[in-house]
């Protein structure tokens, strides 16, 4: 348990930031309890002080009337009572072993394991799942980048190996269904965009069909037709090798399997490609020639391009336009990266030995299932349906595709178990609610560690006293795993030699004792980031038991890139977590040399393989493909279904008071389509897809293209409990999308490709 804090008030702490996967390095100073001023750290190796402005807000986060507690058990009336820890550990536990027993682990599934500032906790459930025997781990990164991570695990030998970008030593930067300025995604993504904007030197080309705030910065904006991405990227790879301008050597020297590739692409049919994605081919041309003739040059994608049509080519496109043109693994271009604590796994092929689901027969990819599939794994009459979810940082009823699907399905759950710090709309479908500590009131970390050839890690302290009778989450896994009898409640010797080893680490006491452990106790493998817990965690100082798992996490990345880690400045692992222990911000955990890089590369033979069966067939087969499959006359308008603004971050913040402008999280419309269909500024419409409905208000608002709509992610959160609620804080988006509308490879929805059609509100006049 954390010791108590001494913090004279207006003290700076240093801690980082929770909102999205910068983790912008902030100090806050805090008064009885509330967070009074916020500033970005600059000691922070990173973000170097900057910040956005959400992150001014986070009062609203850790201070607001929705937060846990106590731990809560269902009543029969349908409502809530509290209950003790020791209560809800033994009835949870309880019921989780009797599911098991009677159906099997995989009647079990686990959805989320952290946000976007914490990872600890799930580092923690690795250990929770093995012992319960379920392979099922449901995650919001499996409704955005499994197609991403499936393609890297073809191209690089690892679904692990995951492609970051060198944007600020650029000269050609191609972003690609992105708009950092107001999501971020990059390091101080403001100023770098506004640095190349301005620099004569370098060129932004960006590739959306709205005119976003980044669109603006650029030299270059194509305003794709939505859904059109692979026609787009198909093109600019065809002009690319129809006119000479692919990298040979680079080809030859680093990847395989260039031949195959580029025959397809020499007979792209440019002119019609262009002609489909609504933009230029004399455009496009002048992107291709001045992508593949720079200096340096690299290309970043998002959502625009995992949520839309074709999104695990779209992926592929991307990432084939810096191979083939060469830039990739050096400065500027695009680069592999290292994870200290992997934030996602490599899963097999089906046939090697993946897993997949019993009813749906999914694939894991990167060791995640996706939310799109779930419903259908749970409300069946399947024998081997799923019967009971745990959740933990994560609020599907909110985000997951298919609400009205989500809702049915829960209600066929003989056992919900929701672990949060706020009172969502998914926690209020649980059995077992289970408190947590904000990320303010215990110690955190998060896994992005994205960055090259530099990569960083910030350990957080807790700053304020948990309020409630929470646990933080690792305490949580543990006190359940010892009540099902799958785990020791103390590992004595271990812990004595664990305090012994932080007096004297130099004799390396604790590491023998700990691979002794496990060679006595080949059990207790499955639940080795537990035992560290519960050992060497004990004699960490300032409660620091969370922190354990980074010890192996250290050991083994040391091990692994011993020279960029020394290079960082860290003889080896012990050394390296001592100086993430120690430090309040964010340290340099490795510096890899361009060279080094290429052992990222996880074929046997160090090379890329650039085809991909897969990939070429369904690149083959768009010139057959009709103009939009997904055209509907019904619902005329294609909407994307969460943009990010300057007022929403995920599910994160709870209270509306926390938006300064945009309460109402407005429909975007083109003025023309408003003016046709006679709406107005502030006024109310009801948005249909084929799967529901929500009540919006109109904003019209020419950035968008005529005939599409946009809606933002993040709102629809209501206070009151009532599901239809949908009114005070924004639409709740995922009425309105389908479980089956997916890549058909991921399952990654096409969230910004919602066919809708939009009816005026009229108020009856008495
Ligand atoms: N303010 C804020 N920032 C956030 C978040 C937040 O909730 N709020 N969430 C965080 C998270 S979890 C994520 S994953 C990231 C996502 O970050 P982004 O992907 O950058 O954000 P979006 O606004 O969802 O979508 C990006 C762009 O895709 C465009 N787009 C729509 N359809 C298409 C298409 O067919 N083709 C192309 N090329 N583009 C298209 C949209 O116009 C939009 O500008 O943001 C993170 N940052
Ligand atoms: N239609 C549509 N749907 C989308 C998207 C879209 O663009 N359009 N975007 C998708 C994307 S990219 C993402 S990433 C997802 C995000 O959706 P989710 O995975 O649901 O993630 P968050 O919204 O970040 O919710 C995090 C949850 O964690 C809780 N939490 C915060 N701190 C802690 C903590 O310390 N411990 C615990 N246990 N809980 C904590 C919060 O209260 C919240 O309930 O949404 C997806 N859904
Ligand atoms: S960019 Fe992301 S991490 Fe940084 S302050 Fe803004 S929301 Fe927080
Ligand atoms: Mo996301």
């Amino acid at each position: 348990m954390a010791e108590p804090i001494s913090h004279p008030d207006a003290e700076w702490r240093a801690t980082a930031c929770n909102l999205c996967s910068l983790n912008c390095g902030i100090e806050i100073q805090v008064e009885d309890g509330r967070f009074k001023r916020i500033r970005g750290d600059r000691e922070h190796p990173s973000s170097m002080g900057y910040l956005c402005q959400k992150a001014s807000r986070l009062d609203y986060y850790q201070n607001h009337a929705g937060r846990l507690t106590h731990p809560l058990r269902r009543t029969p009336d349908g409502g809530f009572e509290r209950i003790d820890w020791d209560t809800a550990i033994r009835e949870v536990a309880a019921k989780l072993a009797n599911i098991r027993a009677d159906h099997g682990g995989h009647a079990i599934a686990y959805y989320g394991g952290g946000g976007q500032g914490n990872h600890l906790g799930g580092a923690y459930a690795v250990p929770f799942r093995a012992a319960l025997g379920t392979p099922y781990i449901y995650n919001s990164l499996a409704q955005e980048k499994t197609g991403d991570f499936w393609v890297n695990g073809r191209l690089f030998g690892r679904q692990t190996c995951h492609v970051t970008e060198g944007i600020e030593q650029s000269d050609y930067v191609i972003i690609i269904g992105a708009n950092p300025w107001q999501s971020h995604g990059i390091p101080r993504a403001r100023q770098v965009i506004r640095e190349i904007g301005k620099d004569p030197n370098r060129t932004l080309v960006v590739i959306d069909p709205r005119r976003t705030k980044t669109a603006e910065f650029a030299d270059v904006h194509l305003a794709v037709k939505p859904g059109t991405d692979a026609f787009l990227l198909a093109a600019l790879l065809g002009i690319i090798v129809q006119d000479g301008l692919e990298d040979r050597d680079f080809l030859d020297r680093r990847t395989r399997g260039s031949a195959e590739l580029l025959e397809i692409l020499r007979g792209v049919p440019v002119e019609d490609y262009a002609e489909r994605s609504g933009v230029e081919a004399e455009e496009l041309r002048r992107v291709a020639r001045g992508f593949a003739g720079a200096r340096t040059a690299c290309t970043r994608h998002d959502l625009g391009l995992e949520h839309s049509l074709h999104s695990t080519l779209n992926t592929y496109l991307e990432k084939l336009l810096s191979l083939v043109t060469g830039n990739f693994g050096h400065e500027g271009g695009n680069n592999l990266h290292t994870q200290l604590v992997p934030l996602i796994g490599h899963s097999r092929e089906p046939g090697a030995g993946g897993a997949t689901t019993r009813v749906t027969g999914m694939s894991e990819i990167s060791k995640f299932f996706p939310p799109n599939i779930l419903p259908a794994e749970i409300d069946t009459d399947h024998p081997e349906r799923v019967r009971a979810l745990i959740v933990d940082s994560s609020n599907p009823m909110q985000t997951a595709a298919d609400t009205n699907a989500y809702q049915r399905a829960f209600e066929k759950l003989e056992l919900v178990v929701a672990i949060d710090v706020a009172d969502t709309e998914t926690v209020r479908l649980a059995d077992y609610v289970l408190p947590a500590p904000s990320q303010y009131e215990k110690w955190e970390a998060t896994f992005f560690t994205l960055d090259f050839p530099t990569n960083y890690f910030h350990l957080r302290r807790p700053i304020v006293e948990p309020g409630g009778d929470t646990l933080p989450e690792p305490e949580i896994y543990r006190r359940l795993l010892v009540a099902m009898g799958e785990l020791p409640t103390r590992f004595p010797v271990l812990e004595a030699i664990a305090r012994l080893d932080r007096r004297m680490p130099a004799l390396g006491l604790f590491p023998k004792a700990f691979v002794a452990t496990l060679a006595l106790r080949p059990a207790l493998k499955k639940v080795a980031s537990l035992v560290l817990y519960s050992s060497l965690g004990r004699a960490l100082p300032d409660g620091a038991a969370s922190a354990a798992v980074l010890w192996g996490s250290c050991q083994f990345y040391a091990r692994r890139h011993a020279e960029p880690v020394r290079r960082a400045g860290h003889r080896n692992g012990e050394a390296l977590f001592r100086a993430i222990l120690d430090s309040d911000t964010a340290v340099p955990i490795s510096t890899h040399t361009y060279e080094e890089g290429w052992q990222l590369v996880r074929h046997a033979d160090g090379r890329i393989a650039l085809a991909i069966p897969e990939m070429l067939d369904e690149l083959r087969a768009l010139e057959g493909e009709v103009a939009d499959p997904h055209v509907d006359t019904r619902y005329p308008f294609i909407l994307a279904s969460g943009e990010r603004r300057s007022y929403n971050a995920n599910q994160i913040y709870r209270d509306p008071d926390w938006r300064r402008q945009d309460r109402e999280g407005a429909l975007r419309i083109h003025p023309q389509d408003a003016e046709r269909l006679g709406l107005a500024t502030g006024q109310l419409a009801v948005c249909e897809s084929r799967a529901g409905s929500v009540e919006v208000v109109i904003q019209p608002d020419d950035t968008v293209r005529p005939g599409c709509l946009s809606l933002p992610h993040g709102y629809g959160q209501s206070d009151s409990g009532d599901a239809s609620d949908d009114r005070a804080t924004g639409p709740r988006i995922n009425f309105l999308t389908s479980s089956d509308h997916c890549d058909p490879l991921a399952k990654t929805p096409y969230h910004k490709h919602v066919p809708v059609r939009l009816t005026p509100v009229t108020t009856e006049v008495q």
